[in-house]
């Protein structure tokens, strides 16, 4: 039977190529994107676009029923850094848009549901390297609370009632064709702009502060691959830790120097360095590795090719 999607959120940062890709892959009208507000003409024209909040129950079942949807990918969220100047907003998005949809797949209205979880679910008391799958989390910031949370429920959801949820915990996505918004791993995309356009930037963090990093399409490729793969080799139904690469704001500069050898970084530390800071340097993901095949492709070098060929001023 032909499956019919959902996007939630397809407007944001990693929405709008899921539903390229998705479009891509089964065909533009079996693929709905929806977002409380409108996107690009290109995203919007190119299928079937719904204005629809993800946290009114209501509307989202009406949607649901009407394009008689087999699968939900909830992009919607708001990021760690706008999320510690909005909590309770953050909170109830993040928190009532995930339970709206595990509730119609509880209630059969669906079959199957992705939602993406993120390194922020880890704190200061996590092995900052190689972080295991599981270890100690004690996320110190609203958003992790929210996706520590969010595990929890999607976890309990499969196993009280055969949810079929699936999930892995993003690093900070890089992409030439959307940005990012709130997060505090934005500014691995904001330099690859900057470096084009003034060939300097100023860092909002330390330049030895070093993360977890992806290039979008690999994160594509693993959220629509962990989706499709068979559903009794899926073990962990909280997230999967998922990795790529890590860098600081300083090797990521002389990767940019590469290509552009006058370009300039200095570094002007704000709030966002504390949630960078309780947040782990490198991501063991062998069991995403171990029971559906992940494997990345990009690697910094090759980011920084693709992006500073790709980015349009
Ligand atoms: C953020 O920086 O908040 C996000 C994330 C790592 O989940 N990119």
């Amino acid at each position: 039977m032909q499956k019919t999607i959902l996007i939630l959120g397809a407007c944001g940062q990693i929405g709008t190529e899921l539903t390229y890709a998705l479009r891509g892959k089964h065909g533009n009208d079996v693929i709905i994107a929806s977002d409380i507000r409108e996107g690009n003409d290109d995203l919007m024209n190119s299928g079937p676009f719904e204005l629809l909040d993800a946290t009114d129950y209501n509307a989202l079942e009406e949607i649901i029923a009407y394009y008689e949807i087999s699968e939900v990918y909830l992009m919607a969220a708001m990021l760690s850094a706008t999320a510690e100047k909005f909590p309770m907003r953050a909170w109830n998005l993040n928190m009532s848009s995930l339970f709206n949809v595990l509730n119609l797949a509880k209630e059969k209205q669906i079959d199957k549901v992705f939602w993406p979880s993120s390194i922020a679910v880890f704190g200061p008391n996590t092995p900052n390297v190689n972080t295991p799958q599981s270890t100690i989390m004690e996320p110190t910031t609203v958003y992790g609370i929210s996706k520590q949370s969010g595990e929890r429920w999607c976890s309990y959801y499969h196993s009280k009632f055969g949810v079929d949820v699936r999930s892995v915990r993003y690093p900070g996505l890089i992409s030439w064709k959307t940005m990012p918004g709130g997060g505090t791993t934005d500014y691995a995309v904001e330099i690859y702009h900057k470096a084009l356009s003034d060939k300097s930037y100023t860092c909002f963090l330390k330049e030895e502060t070093k993360l977890p990093m992806m290039f979008m399409d690999d994160a594509i490729r693993a959220t629509m691959s962990l989706m499709e793969h068979d559903g009794d080799a899926i073990e962990i139904r909280s997230s999967y830790n998922l990795a790529a690469m890590s860098f600081t704001p300083k090797e990521i500069a002389i990767s940019i120097q590469k290509t552009i050898p006058d370009f300039k970084i200095d570094y002007l530390p704000d709030s966002r360095q504390d949630i960078a800071d309780s947040w782990p340097s490198s991501i063991d993901d062998s069991k995403a590795q171990h029971d559906w095949n992940w494997q990345p492709e990009f690697d910094l070098e090759k980011t920084t090719q693709v992006m500073l060929k790709n980015i349009k001023l």
